[in-house]
């Protein structure tokens, strides 16, 4: 029997003999002649079977004629044929002249989605829904992404991480902790790898990265928000300021949009109508008050005054940064220390001030880094001050009492910049099994 090929690769492939396999698309049974749509995760190619004739010229019922017959949407079948060049071809040209066909699985002919399903239908049936070449390709997109991150890490020394995704404490605030049974105690859900990335600065290991899951019982049903999300985190040790994690954060993506840019831009373009432009360094960076007055002076004003960057408000100082500098991200820098965690480090003589950013990426928050704290006294005291009890976090405090070099660093959340690179409504699109307050399955 042929090697089966996959359907990307029958254009470049003679004519002759091929194996491919894969699921049905769509069957056109007509009186002479038959067509069958078939995909697999590279492509898709026309199948024909001529239907054979006896001596008087009427259609016989032989095989796999009568299987084509029957064969339902859906169905996973592996076929040979003869590959014919063909440019009147629609579908890329070529197309399979039937031998054999076989069918591995049946599909149930009644399909529970159809392409204008609303989202939730769709995430019912999600592993229906993947099937759809845009799914396939946003995990492609995804693979490459990572891929392009860990290369930059490894070529730069970083040293990768899996910390521990079951806590004694909180990781980022005692809002939005999912609590578990731990035997006879309790154990949180880690909402971010901050505590144990900061721990390895202390270990001295100097950079690092780690790419897993984080949780948060966010019981909102935002287009952006999920209770588990990937979480794309780098730490890196002695630097002078928070202007060192941007670089480092720029560099990452820029590599990252190379990738995928080279490896899928015309697919992306021909898919999803998106031009993947690759940013240029440096990105533009403007502190939060700042910003906030551009903002105003295009007649939205952010409501309360000491409070974050609204939704709104990040998708207005993005315009003004996409019209401005041409950029589709913007560091929005030196947020308030009133509202943010109490691991920040302040500014040198301006205490209401923190070395932090936001990066934000197509009008939405896509990261939050920072440069951390690492004299124990001023640490404890901002803890103090932010009502977190320095006994409650001993364990982390003990990182900062024998020794720790400046460090900072940033998480991503990957849905986030998938979602926005692609143009995407909603992050429930391109995250493999979404999860949400009132979504736990499949
Ligand atoms: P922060 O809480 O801002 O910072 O989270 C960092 C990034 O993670 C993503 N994110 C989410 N994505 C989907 N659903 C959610 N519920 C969700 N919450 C957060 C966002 C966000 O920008 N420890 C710090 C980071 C650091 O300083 O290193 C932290 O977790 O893209």
């Amino acid at each position: 029997m042929n090697a089966r090929v996959l359907i990307k690769n029958l254009a470049a492939l003679d004519d002759g003999l091929v194996s491919v396999s894969g699921w049905v698309e769509t069957v056109r049974d007509q009186k002479k002649v038959q067509f069958v749509v078939l995909r697999d995760e590279s492509g898709a190619v026309q199948l024909v079977n001529p239907r054979s004739t006896d001596a008087e010229g009427v259609v016989v019922d032989d095989e796999p004629a009568t299987t084509i017959s029957g064969l339902s949407q859906g169905s996973f079948v592996t076929v040979t044929g003869q590959l014919k060049h063909d440019e009147r071809v629609k579908l890329g040209g070529i197309e399979i002249k039937l031998e054999s066909l076989d069918v591995v699985t049946h599909a149930i002919p009644e399909t529970p989605i159809a392409a204008d399903s609303s989202l939730d239908k769709r995430m019912d049936w999600r592993f229906l829904d993947l099937r759809q070449p845009k799914s396939n390709l946003i995990f492609r997109i995804q693979t490459t992404f990572e891929h392009a991150l860990r290369t930059y890490w490894i070529e730069h020394d970083f040293i990768e991480l899996h910390t521990p995704k079951l806590m004694a404490s909180a990781s980022e605030s005692r809002a939005e902790l999912f609590e578990v049974e731990y035997f006879d105690t309790k154990a949180y859900l880690a909402q971010s790898p901050q505590f144990f990335k900061q721990m390895a600065q202390s270990s001295g290991f100097g950079k690092i990265f780690e790419v897993g899951p984080a949780f948060r019982a966010d019981p909102s049903f935002t287009s952006r928000h999920a209770t588990e999300f990937t979480s794309v985190d780098s730490e890196i040790s002695w630097i002078d300021s928070h202007e060192d994690v941007m670089q480092l954060h720029e560099d990452l993506l820029v590599a990252a949009f190379t990738a995928v840019k080279a490896k899928h831009g015309e697919e992306v373009l021909a898919l999803f109508g998106v031009e993947v432009t690759v940013p240029t360094t440096p990105f533009p960076r403007i502190p939060l008050a700042e910003a906030k007055e551009i903002v105003k002076s295009r007649g939205y004003e952010v409501p309360r005054d000491d409070d974050d960057m609204d939704p709104e408000g990040e998708r207005q100082i993005a315009a003004y940064v996409a019209e401005t500098y041409g950029h589709e991200f913007v560091f929005l820098t030196d947020y308030a220390s009133s509202i943010r965690p109490f691991y920040h480090m302040r500014h040198e003589g301006d205490a209401s001030l923190t070395n932090s950013y936001d990066l934000i990426f197509n009008g939405t928050e896509i990261s939050t880094g920072a440069q951390r704290e690492h004299r124990i006294d001023v640490l404890t005291e901002q803890a103090i001050e932010k009502g977190v009890d320095p006994a409650e976090i001993a364990g982390y405090l003990d990182f900062f009492r024998y020794g720790v070099p400046s460090h900072g660093g940033f998480g991503m959340g990957l849905a986030r910049v998938l979602m926005l690179m692609l143009h995407q409504a909603s992050i429930r699109e391109v995250t493999y099994l979404f999860r949400g307050p009132t979504r736990l399955e499949p």
